[in-house]
């Protein structure tokens, strides 16, 4: 073996450990920040969406007040209406200060669920609830400032009908609009009345 080839392959194997280590690192950042609960974390921010009556409704609208912010859509046949049901039991058990929180569900489903279905439906979780639906291009920008991942999922067995594949995360947002914390699904109402009480 002549000394450029053992160079290039030293080369690459070299170039290789430094690609892989600066994935690891990248990737490793992203889950920290993902979970990071202090300082400014890069969850939220502005939306522009459409809400009961067909008015515009953007984040601005709720300032002063907690969003308690989930993503998803109302043909979903257990996540969403489980995890509404759990926000709907969590902000009773806050009493009072359940005044302080708007609970609101941004459809994943904005060619299904326009802005009449999804605040229909949300008043099934009680009437303060806020159900938002926009186009579909305003919704990815929300969905993507909440980092929420979300996919259209149909096959043959399914016909006309499709699902939507969606992280299921809580957002709890401050009265200025920035990310307090989340909470994730399958946490226990009582739980996240406790979670939620902690930063009113
Ligand atoms: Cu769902």
């Amino acid at each position: 073996m002549g000394r450029p080839l053992l160079f290039v392959i030293f080369a690459g194997f070299l170039l290789g450990t430094i690609g892989g280590a600066a994935l690891l690192l990248l990737n490793t950042d992203m889950q920290t920040s993902r979970v990071t609960t202090t300082g400014k974390a890069l969850i939220g921010g502005p939306f522009s969406l459409v809400g009961k009556g067909g008015k515009e409704v953007t984040d601005q609208d709720f300032r002063g007040r907690h969003m308690l912010v989930f993503f998803g859509f109302t043909h979903c046949p257990d996540i969403c209406p489980a995890e509404l049901q759990v926000m709907a039991s969590a902000l009773e058990g806050l009493g009072p200060d359940a005044e302080k929180v708007v609970p609101i569900l941004i459809t994943l489903d904005p060619e299904r669920d326009t802005p009449e279905v999804v605040t229909a439906y949300v008043v099934n979780f009680g009437p303060n609830f806020v159900g938002l639906s926009g186009s579909p291009e305003s919704i990815a920008s929300a969905a993507k400032a909440y980092r929420v991942s979300y996919q259209k999922f149909q096959d043959e067995t399914m016909g006309d009908n499709y699902t939507i594949d969606h992280s299921a995360l809580a957002y709890l947002m401050g009265p200025d609009g920035e990310y307090i914390t989340h909470i994730p699904y399958g946490t226990p109402a009582p739980k996240m009345t406790e979670t939620l009480g902690r930063y009113l």
